[in-house]
């Protein structure tokens, strides 16, 4: 509870057994949370007995996909405050009470991971990757008028469950270039934003998106599109 407010959290997971037990953990541990769900994606691996095992609910997206699983997670999760975050270590639970700080003012809280002291030794956060999320951010903000953004990727952030309610159904990325839809479609419905800085660490397990410099380029030039695509037609 937050002020009065259940507040769940949602993993999206696709064989994440690796790291998803000790994410549980971690993230029921914080006293504000009340509920772990996890989108289990088709994981072929023990990510769904190991998320039960931990103190989580499972529940089964079978539509590939990372904006999939998401979309799944909004739409299933109880609480009035919805923070996304990964299974994958990479997030920290205590960085939620950064998200909550906010979350009385605004509609959506967005962590970014491209604050150089808060990019752990071993982060997949290069130059490159900082930059270009940086750069993608930036066209986002300039062209939708938007507040102050820096991370166009970060996937640990914050929604209020009637703001959910409002963009759920006028999602329609299912991919991986998911997160600035729900920027474009938050500024268009005059939502309120606010970005903050979060930590970002070394994965635990085996990378899916941006491990891969192609595949990361790929999302970007989706993202890219996505974001012209929207302040060109509106939809
Ligand atoms: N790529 C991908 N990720 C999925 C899918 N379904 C769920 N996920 C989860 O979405 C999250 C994001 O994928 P990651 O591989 O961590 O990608 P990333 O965060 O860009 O990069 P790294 O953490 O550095 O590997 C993870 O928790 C995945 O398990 C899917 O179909 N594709
Ligand atoms: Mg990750």
């Amino acid at each position: 509870m937050w002020q009065g407010q259940r507040v769940s959290v949602v993993f999206p997971a696709y064989n994440e057994e690796a790291g998803i037990a000790a994410a549980v953990a971690d993230f029921t541990g914080l006293d504000a949370v009340d509920e772990v769900l996890v989108v289990d994606n088709n994981s072929r691996d023990a990510t769904a007995t190991r998320a039960v095992a931990a103190g989580a609910r499972v529940v089964q997206e079978r539509r590939q996909g990372y904006g999939n699983a998401l979309r799944r997670g909004l739409a299933e999760a109880q609480g009035e405050y919805v923070v996304l975050a990964e299974p994958d270590g990479t997030f920290m639970a205590k960085d939620v009470l950064r998200l909550l700080a906010f979350a009385d003012d605004f509609d959506l809280v967005l962590g970014t991971r491209t604050t150089r002291e808060l990019i752990w030794h071993g982060a997949n956060m290069g130059w490159q990757l900082r930059w270009g999320n940086w750069v993608v951010a930036k066209l986002l903000q300039v062209l939708f008028d938007g507040p102050s953004l820096s991370d166009c990727g970060c996937t640990l952030r914050l929604i209020r469950r009637s703001a959910a309610e409002r963009l759920l159904p006028r999602f329609t990325v299912g991919g991986s270039h998911f997160l600035p839809e729900m920027v474009c479609l938050a500024l268009l419905e005059r939502l309120r934003l606010v970005e903050v800085p979060v930590n970002y660490r070394d994965r635990v397990g085996q990378s899916k998106i941006t491990g891969s410099m192609a595949t990361a380029f790929h999302v970007g030039l989706s993202m890219v599109r996505l974001i012209l695509r929207y302040r060109l037609l509106g939809r």
